[in-house]
This record gives C-alpha cells, structure tokens and sequence, in this order.
C-alpha cells in the first residue's frame, strides 16, 4: 500500500509515518516519487503500538544539549524546514517527552532569555513560538488502545503561553490519556463545565509565571457552586494539577499517574449546593 494509506491505517501523521521510513523502523520501497508499504509491515507496527510500546527502533541520545543548540538556532533564524529536520531525526526513536524537554524547552529558555536582553524581539519569539506549534503537533498522536483515563488540559484566564499546555497535552497523550486540549486563557467556569461534560479524571492547569499559577489557584478555589454543578453526578471530582514554572513535564506524567505527592497537587472540594 502507499505510505498515506499506512500512515491512515496507522491513524498518525503522513509525516510520522515518513519519518519512520527513514529511521528504519517502517521498511519501505521507494517508487516513483512516493513509498510502498507491505501490509504485513503495518499491521506488525499497528499491533506493536497497540501493546503500548513505541516503535522498536530506541536510540541513546549523546548530545542533547548540541541538538537543543541547533535547534535554538534554526528558530531565532525561523529557518522552520531546519528545525523540522532537528526533530524528525529523533521522532520515533526517542519519546516525545524527551523531545520537549531536551529540545524544545530549553530552546524556548534560551528565546525568553535573549528576548529579556533585547536579542530578540517581540516578533522573533512570536515566529519561533508558531514553529514550535507546528512540530510539536506533527509528532503528536494518540496512541491507540484503552486510555489510562481523560484529561483536560488548558492555561488559566489571562495565561497566554499556550505552549507549556500544548506540551503538556501531547506529553500526556504519549502516556495513554485521552485530552481535551482547550488551549488557552479560559475562564474557570468554562473549563469546569466541559470537565463535567467530559467526565474528566483530571483538570491540568498550565502556567509560564507564578503569578499565573497563584490566580488560577484561587480562581478554582473561588468558583461558585453552581461552576461545580455538572461534576455533582460524577463519582469524584476530577484531580486539578496547577503546574508552576520549573516544574517539567515528567513531574506532570508522574503526578498524572498519581505515583508521586507533591503539594503542587490539589483536589478540588466538591461543594455544597
Ligand atoms: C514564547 C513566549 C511568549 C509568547 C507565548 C506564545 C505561545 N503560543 O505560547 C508570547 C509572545 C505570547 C509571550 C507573552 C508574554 N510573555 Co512570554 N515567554 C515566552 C517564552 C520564550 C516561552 C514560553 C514557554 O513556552 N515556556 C515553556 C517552558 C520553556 O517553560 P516552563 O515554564 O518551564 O514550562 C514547563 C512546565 O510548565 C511544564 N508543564 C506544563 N504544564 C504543566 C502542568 C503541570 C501540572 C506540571 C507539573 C508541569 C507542567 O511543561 C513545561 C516544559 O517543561 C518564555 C521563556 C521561558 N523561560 O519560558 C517567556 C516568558 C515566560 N514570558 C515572559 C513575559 C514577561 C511575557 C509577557 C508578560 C511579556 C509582555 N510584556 O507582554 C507576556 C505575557 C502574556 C500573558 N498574558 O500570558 C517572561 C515571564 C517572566 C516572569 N517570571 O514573570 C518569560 C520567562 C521571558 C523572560 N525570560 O522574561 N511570551
């Protein structure tokens, strides 16, 4: 079958599935100007990914830091075909975890960084920022199979960096939740309302300042009974994670799955109506 139909049957990105062509893991045959797949191969790739394991090909990676640098690089210059090539080198063979947060977070540092010292301007970053929006969805899917549970994921009202939630969505994805992604500047009740509709096990709140976390915080501990209201027939509230700049996206997996405590996680009290 031709490479679009296998990345369909796949259910990623036609990009996703090229890039495992040239990683190795999907073999194919080149023809004319395209890909041909054995259905044997797919089905082998589908049934791996349906065990809940990436594709087989795992590399370790000696220079993260070299790649994060040039990565940096190709997005200050909005060189967006290099940066695409930075990524697509390793997608597949590393997870997308990792690849956030050994490329692309600290490139984005590095961004605010030289923003703050003038390097930069508004208009760089915001070039660097819609790149990044671009490749991270490209490498992100749902992997198939039961999820672990849902959640939605978004920023508090008046968070407009929307990338950390962006992360943190696809982070979660890799990690078998099912995600609502709502993206940015939400009021609270909108975000409790769907989180009902959804029957969510988790509400994640991402923030780039303290300020941000400290409002979103006490904007869910200000809302009315009545924002509460749709959760009233659930079997419990869903658990709200209010990340703090610092914290990774591995501390998110981790507190998502509930292994670790930290202080960070908070349950919302169901109120009284
Ligand atoms: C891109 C960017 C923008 C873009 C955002 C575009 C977009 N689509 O997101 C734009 C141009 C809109 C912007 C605007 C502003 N920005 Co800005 N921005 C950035 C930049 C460069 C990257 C942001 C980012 O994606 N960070 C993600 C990673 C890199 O950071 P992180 O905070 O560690 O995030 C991790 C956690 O959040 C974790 N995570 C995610 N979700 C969850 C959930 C849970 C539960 C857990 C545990 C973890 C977790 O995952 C992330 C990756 O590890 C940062 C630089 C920086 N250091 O972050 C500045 C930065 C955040 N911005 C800053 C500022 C000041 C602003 C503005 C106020 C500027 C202005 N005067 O207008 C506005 C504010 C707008 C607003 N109201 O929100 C400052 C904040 C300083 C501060 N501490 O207050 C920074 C740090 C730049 C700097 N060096 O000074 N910004």
């Amino acid at each position: 079958m031709q490479l679009r139909e296998a990345a369909d049957a796949l259910g990623v990105h036609y990009q996703t599935a090229y890039g495992w062509v040239r990683q190795g893991v999907l073999p194919a045959r080149k023809v004319g100007r395209g890909y041909e797949v054995a259905q044997e191969d797919v089905a082998r790739l589908a049934a791996s990914r349906a065990r809940g394991s990436e594709p087989s090909r795992q590399i370790r990676v000696r220079d993260w830091s070299g790649i994060a640098g040039r990565f940096f690089a190709a997005l200050s210059d909005g060189a967006e075909t290099r940066a695409r090539a930075e990524l697509s080198r390793l997608a597949g063979a590393v997870s997308l975890l990792d690849l956030c947060e050994q490329v692309i977070v600290p490139a984005l540092r590095r961004i605010g960084e030289e923003w703050l010292a003038g390097q930069l301007s508004i208009a760089h970053e915001h070039r660097a920022s819609a790149i990044c929006e671009r490749l991270i969805a490209l490498h992100a899917s749902q992997p198939s199979g039961r999820p672990r549970g849902v959640a939605v994921v978004a920023t508090p009202p008046g968070e407009r960096h929307s990338l950390p939630a962006l992360m943190a969505a696809a982070c979660l994805r890799e990690d078998h939740w099912l995600v609502h992604h709502l993206a940015a500047d939400l009021p609270v009740a909108e975000v409790l309302a769907l989180s009902a509709d959804a029957r969510a096990d988790l509400i994640v709140m991402s923030t780039s300042t303290t300020a941000a976390a400290n409002r979103a915080r006490r904007d869910f501990e200000a809302a009315r009974p009545a924002d509460w209201a749709g959760m009233a027939g659930m079997v419990a509230p869903p658990r709200l994670l209010i990340g703090v700049p610092g914290q990774t996206l591995r501390d998110l997996v981790l507190l998502a799955r509930g292994s670790t405590g930290n202080d960070i996680q908070t349950t919302p009290r169901r109120t009284e109506q």
